[in-house]
């Protein structure tokens, strides 16, 4: 059987990754805990399965990333091992790609944003970018009168805020109304990426190296000490 299209979610906490799992596997309610204003809620990654286009997804959830070292590290820890019970697929790649969630509603990247968004960066590393898709949340809560100033903000993101292009790959900011449409975007967009013989996440090629890795040393651990040390936020 062909290897499933895995995806990794990654965003801040309240940004819709569960939500997303939720929609696409078609969940029902008490099957995946989705959270009630801004409290986090999903400590464990966990990985289900979704269909699409005949295709299987198999799709990680992972605890939301906060402005604070020690949850960061907790992601970090979660996905290590998920990704390490996950080994043994011929040497090829565990995870086909990537997407960011990220609340509209929290506007530019800068503060607590930037520091999460710099997680996830250090945790693709640059040749995964191309994998990366990014998602904007939020949209209906913006009201009418707003909304060009909230696309012009996500155009910008796009283009100067980001910096996700790596190598030339593109980046996905689906911007839609529609939570469906983005759904189908975005597992169309990944049903046409190629799942053999890529260069794997940063992270999962440093974690899961002979020797093993320890997650707090991989680039995405140095990354969450390194603002921890430069006071960006405190380690508790
Ligand atoms: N208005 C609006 N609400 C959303 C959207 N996506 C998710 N929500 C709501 O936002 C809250 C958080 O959603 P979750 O899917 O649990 O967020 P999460 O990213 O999984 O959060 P953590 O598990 O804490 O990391 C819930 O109340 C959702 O119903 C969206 O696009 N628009
Ligand atoms: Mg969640």
């Amino acid at each position: 059987m062909a290897s499933p299209v895995t995806l990794l979610l990654i965003g801040p906490t309240g940004s819709g990754k569960s939500s997303f799992v939720k929609r696409v596997a078609k969940l029902k309610n008490g099957d995946i805990q989705i959270a009630h204003g801004n409290k986090a809620c999903t400590n464990r990654c966990q990985e289900y399965t979704a269909m699409h286009g005949g295709v299987k997804f198999s799709i990680i959830d992972t605890p939301g990333l906060h402005d604070e070292p020690n949850s960061n590290l907790h992601v970090l820890k979660e996905i290590a091992s998920l990704l390490t019970a996950k080994t043994g697929r011929n040497g090829q790649p565990l995870v086909t790609g990537a997407v960011y969630f990220h609340p509209i509603t929290q506007k530019r990247f800068t503060g607590p944003s930037k520091l999460n968004l710099d997680v996830f960066k250090a945790i693709c590393g640059p040749e995964f970018f191309r994998r990366v898709v990014f998602v904007t949340t939020m949209w209906e809560t913006i009201k009418p009168g707003k909304l060009a100033i909230f696309e012009k903000l996500s155009e910008e993101l796009r283009n100067d805020t980001l910096d996700l292009t790596g190598e030339g790959g593109p980046v996905y900011d689906l911007k839609e109304m529609d939570q469906d449409k983005i759904d189908f975007a975005v597992l169309q967009h990944f049903m046409a990426v190629p799942r053999k013989n890529h260069r794997s996440l940063l992270f999962e090629r440093e974690i899961l190296k002979p020797g093993k890795s320890n997650f707090k040393k991989t680039t995405a651990g140095v990354v969450i000490k390194k603002q921890a040390n430069s006071g960006s936020c405190v380690i508790l």
